[in-house]
């Protein structure tokens, strides 16, 4: 495996490989596949309504990664960030190819993400769309690494080449973990895991060579990419739509133009499209299946859902580092509607804590984030269980119910908020003396962002707080929905700040 990265240890690696987990293929064999079973059926179809069939797609992948080739050499990493554009698709593919390793930002990051991430991957190209072109000056100029800023409105492309295979054990791929430190961590997934991991999403959730997918969520994250999300669509053979945003406006407008059958998205969409169906216009009727997830959704909306918009519901626990559990399609109404699902893998092993917190390890489950020693030494126990910092618990059926966290993150409609992270920020504000960013229930968020500042002088507004932290270059769903400004903070028994007492006294006040 790739310098910086942490391999399973030998006897699991060869147990997985028994069990027919790990394949020994480069993951982009699933849109190999789709070109020898199929070449005719439509692959990919762009929000504007572009369409590709998958021979048209491999072709297109095939100039791209050669266009490439001369700018990229294998294991380099390269910083992705596309919104749901079928650029996007061709890119992931060709960079498959190259062997050069995408790292898989969102298209809501600023510079406060995008030069850190540039930084701790030595990475030595940026893909952007021309939208970026502002953001990618700025990133430029920090990172003197960056060889190439390159905007997929034009790939460099060439006649198809001859590359070599990658090894299926080695990292295909960086996804980012939602993070709970005040640095971006990176979660390296190989070429055999990842396709597993799509493959036996797709198959758990029912797709076939009549799925039609719709991706809402932002492409790049795990959910929306391989749970089984696009890469799962096209392992099954099915058709891959792209949404350029989740309102309903849009996604109800392409449900009925492409006949989706199914979607993936996190609860406050949910609920808003629920909402919407009241009064639309569209026929929705193609719709078979709603993946929810990023977030809990809770039992009386899920109830909602076979109702309110004419679909079965399911709903997935994952996370970007590995385990994902789903609900299965065959489950009781019961288990549908009030867990979230259970473990994909046979192989899963997973360990609740005396205090619930959910550990887990896998074939499909990172052994350590990307450089980041220290780090792993804490969020892995010694024989290699991820500790997810999700409180659970488990039924007698497998299935977990998420019933809150240990991690020191806010989860904001399934968007993650490392706090340390927000609270290095806000410390950097000149009347900021000291910062405890705690989340706050809310009914359509699940949770807000308050941020608890001990100040110097005249107390800032959250305006002007806002101001600041953007013109940091911070993510705008990073940016607190609420300050609150208090002498001192309350302190646990060892004298550290207590988020426990914030957090009582915010939910005391709610009541
Ligand atoms: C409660 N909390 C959940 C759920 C994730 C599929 C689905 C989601 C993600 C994802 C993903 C939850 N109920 N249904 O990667 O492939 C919280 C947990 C978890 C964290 C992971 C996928 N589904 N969560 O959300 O890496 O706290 O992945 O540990 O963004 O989201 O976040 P992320």
């Amino acid at each position: 495996m790739l310098d910086g990265c942490v391999p399973w240890p030998e006897d699991l690696a060869e147990r997985y490989r028994a069990e027919g987990y790990w394949t020994g293929e480069p993951l982009d064999q699933l849109l190999r596949n789709g070109v020898e079973r199929h070449p005719d059926r439509v692959a990919l179809v762009s929000g504007d309504g572009r369409r590709w069939t998958y021979a048209e797609l491999d072709a297109w992948t095939a100039r791209v990664a050669a266009g490439l080739s001369t700018l990229l050499s294998p294991r380099e990493r390269v910083v992705v960030q596309l919104p749901n554009v079928p650029e996007f698709v061709v890119l992931l593919f060709a960079l498959l190819r190259v062997g050069a390793l995408p790292v898989l930002a969102l298209p809501a990051h600023r510079e406060a993400e995008i030069v850190p991430l540039c930084e701790l991957s030595e990475a030595v190209a940026y893909f952007i769309t021309e939208d970026y072109r502002e953001l990618s000056r700025v990133v430029t100029k920090a990172v003197p690494g960056l060889r190439h800023v390159i905007a997929v409105e034009d790939l460099p492309t060439a006649d198809p080449v001859e590359l070599p295979e990658p090894d299926p054990g080695d990292v295909a791929l960086f996804l980012l973990s939602g993070g709970t430190t005040g640095t971006p961590k990176l979660i390296p997934r190989t070429h055999n895991d990842y396709l597993y991991n799509a493959r036996a999403s797709a198959e758990v959730s029912g797709f076939d060579e009549s799925t039609v997918y719709l991706v809402v969520l932002p492409a790049s994250h795990n959910f929306a990419l391989a749970s089984p999300g696009l890469l799962g669509a096209f392992a099954a053979g099915g058709t891959v739509v792209l949404a350029p945003d989740p309102s309903p406006d849009t996604a109800f407008a392409l449900i009925e133009r492409e006949k989706v059958t199914v979607t993936a998205a996190v609860p406050p969409v949910v609920l808003l499209w629920m909402d919407a169906a009241e009064f639309a216009d569209e026929d929705l009727s193609s719709l078979e299946l709603l993946q929810v997830g990023g977030a809990k959704l809770s039992a009386e909306p899920a109830g909602r859902v076979r109702e309110a918009l004419g679909c079965g519901l399911q709903q997935v626990f994952g996370m970007a580092e590995g385990l994902l559990n789903f609900t299965r399609l065959d489950d009781p109404e019961e288990l549908i509607v009030t867990t979230q699902g259970r473990p994909l893998a046979p192989a899963d092993e997973v360990r609740v804590l005396e205090n619930g917190e959910l550990l887990t390890r896998g074939p499909y489950t990172l052994r350590g984030y990307y450089r980041a020693e220290e780090h792993n030494a804490r969020s892995f126990t010694e024989d290699g269980f991820y500790r997810s910092g999700d409180v659970v618990r488990q039924l007698p059926t497998g299935h977990l119910i998420v019933e809150g966290r240990v991690k020191d993150q806010i989860n904001r409609g399934g968007e993650k908020i490392p706090a340390e992270e927000l609270e290095n920020h806000l410390l950097a504000h000149p009347a900021v003396h000291d910062a405890a960013v705690v989340g706050m229930a809310d009914p359509v968020m699940g949770e807000r962002t308050c941020a608890f500042l001990v100040v110097r002088g005249e107390a800032p507004k959250l305006r002007e707080i806002a101001a600041f932290l953007r013109e940091r270059g911070v993510a705008e769903y990073k940016l607190p929905d609420r300050i609150e400004v208090l002498d001192a903070f309350p302190l646990t028994k060892v004298g550290k700040v207590s988020k426990t007492e914030l957090a009582r006294r915010l939910a005391g006040e709610a009541e």
